[in-house]
């Protein structure tokens, strides 16, 4: 039977990753030691692959976009349309947004903290005027498309799921055409294009980490539009074990 492959990749590590912020809508770009990541760590696990792809979805954030070309670039194949999808964007994180996570781990506590990060319903509290990145975010031209209405002041990973999901129909139809596909997204994105594509319960998701610039690939079996075998994230198995660990984490 045919079948084709289809990469699911966080971006590399933000300059808020860094500082151990939470990011949400604010645009951070990545970091030096991202844009190594994207170099050393996703590059040579696709390259090993003999991954190849006709059509990039990223978000329009710059982490996810810069990623997509930092990997097309160095893969030589610049020519690869880029398709900017608002609705593959982090979540918002409300008014977390700038704050170091364990800041507010010693003000609310580390299990209300990891509730907000993971908890299927759980929303932030919203963005309020006062939040130093209020403004930037709302008046940001990157976020020109997101219709009057829908443009969030927080949300939970069942909120990014619900928004994430019509992109998924258009992405899996490409897919079952033969389009190899390179979705260059952020960690809960990630997690909502996992739960649907797998199956995943809301409880099981909530134990679900995605390190930075790992390649999640999948195959499809084309005449059933069904998953062939299981995930598989390429490289080291040992350094994805403590990246995995690491993103879990509240940090310091
Ligand atoms: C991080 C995720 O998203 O943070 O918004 O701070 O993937 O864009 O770096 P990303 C953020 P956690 O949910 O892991 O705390």
């Amino acid at each position: 039977t045919k079948t084709n492959r289809l990469v699911i990749l966080r971006h590399g590590e933000s300059d808020f990753n860094i500082e151990n912020k939470f990011c949400g809508w604010h645009d951070a770009p990545l970091s030096d030691f991202g844009v190594q990541e994207a170099l050393t760590v996703a590059i040579p696990a696709l390259s090993q692959s003999q991954l190849e792809f006709d059509v990039v979805y990223s978000s329009v954030l710059s982490r996810s976009r810069q990623t997509a070309e930092l990997i097309l670039s160095k893969l030589n194949c610049a020519y690869v349309p880029i398709k900017e999808d608002w609705r593959l964007c982090e979540r918002h994180y409300g008014n977390l947004t700038g704050c170091r996570k364990r800041t507010v781990a010693d003000r609310y506590g580390e299990e209300q903290v990891q509730a907000w990060r993971r908890g299927y319903d759980c929303v932030p509290p919203f963005i309020e005027e006062s939040n130093r990145y209020f403004y930037t975010i709302c008046s940001n031209p990157i976020f020109d498309d997101v219709p009057r209405g829908e443009f969030p002041l927080a949300e939970s990973l069942h909120m990014c799921v619900d928004r994430v999901k019509p992109v998924w129909k258009e992405v899996r139809r490409e897919v079952l055409k033969g389009s190899r596909v390179l979705m260059c997204v952020h960690g809960t994105v990630a997690r909502a294009l996992v739960q649907h594509i797998e199956g995943i319960s809301n409880e099981a998701i909530e134990k679900v980490n995605i390190p930075n610039c790992v390649p999640r690939v999948y195959e499809f079996d084309l005449s059933t539009g069904g998953l062939v075998g299981a995930a598989i994230n390429l490289g080291d198995q040992e350094y994805i074990r403590r990246k995995t660990a690491q993103v879990a984490a509240i940090g310091d």
